[in-house]
């Protein structure tokens, strides 16, 4: 018993509310990094309304022939490009290359929005083009953003390359489930797409949000550690000062 689709959509609800609740913690301890925090609680914060409509069946649509959850599409619009702001944000790689990642991203889903709406060969080219611009954003995100980028820290850079890893390696499954999916061959039924993309969701953003959380928190112990040590620096300079 794998249970239906709006029951798999209440529990994303329930995760990404939960998931929801790191970064807004975040923002409270360390409002120097109000951007990252606010761009986290957005990742989790919009899927949890996407995944509450969805549970209530709200903006289900048929297209030739296939239900489509438009609050799921709407919802990686917003979050993908959101996650994609996050990862550039601490490698400080700018405004260009975050078009580029975005333009790409948008592309993928655009396109993959496109293949489940036509019928027959014209589906499969654009899924086809989806995956060409998943390859551009995975070219970037490998290559060009980590050459690019100046991080603040060691630490920010292990953070960066965590969430990049967890970032490709999850997407990357998507293509496929779209593939196995009654969007693709149909050889999962829809509750189970549901639950394999809710699963997917959960750790691609609840856990991409709790790793980002975590390890922001080490940046801003750092950043207080060094403060004290300029601080402790300051008053030993100060002492032959105090002698004249
Ligand atoms: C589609 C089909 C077209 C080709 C490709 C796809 C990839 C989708 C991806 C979605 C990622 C969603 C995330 C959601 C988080 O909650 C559109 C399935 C490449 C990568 C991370």
């Amino acid at each position: 018993m794998i249970g239906t689709s709006t029951t798999w959509a209440a529990i994303g609800a329930v995760g990404m509310t939960l998931g929801t609740l790191p970064p807004l913690w975040g923002l409270r301890r360390d409002p120097e990094r109000r951007t990252h925090y606010l761009v986290l609680a957005g990742v989790t914060g919009v899927a949890a309304v996407a995944y509450a409509l969805m549970a209530l069946d709200v903006g289900t649509v048929s297209v030739s022939g296939r239900v489509v959850a438009v609050p799921r599409y709407v919802d990686w619009l917003i979050t993908t490009p959101l996650i994609l702001l996050f990862l550039s944000l601490l490698g400080n790689t700018g405004r260009g290359s975050l078009v580029r990642l975005v333009v790409a991203d948008v592309t993928l889903l655009v396109l993959g929005g496109v293949a489940v709406a036509v019928p027959g060969t014209v589906r499969w080219l654009a899924f086809a083009g989806g995956l060409a611009a998943f390859g551009v954003l995975v070219y970037d995100l490998y290559g060009r953003i980590p050459r690019l980028a100046s991080f603040e820290t060691e630490r920010a850079r292990i953070l960066f390359i965590t969430l990049r890893n967890l970032t490709i390696a999850l997407w990357t499954l998507y293509p496929v489930v779209w593939v196995l999916a009654p969007s693709g061959l149909g050889l999962l039924t829809r509750d189970m797409t549901m639950l394999v993309i809710a699963y997917l969701d959960l750790i691609s953003k609840a856990a991409f949000v709790a790793i980002a959380v975590d390890g922001m928190d080490a940046l801003a112990d750092a950043d207080r550690r060094d403060a004290g040590a300029a601080t402790a620096d300051r008053g030993s300079d100060a002492e032959p000062g105090t002698a004249d």
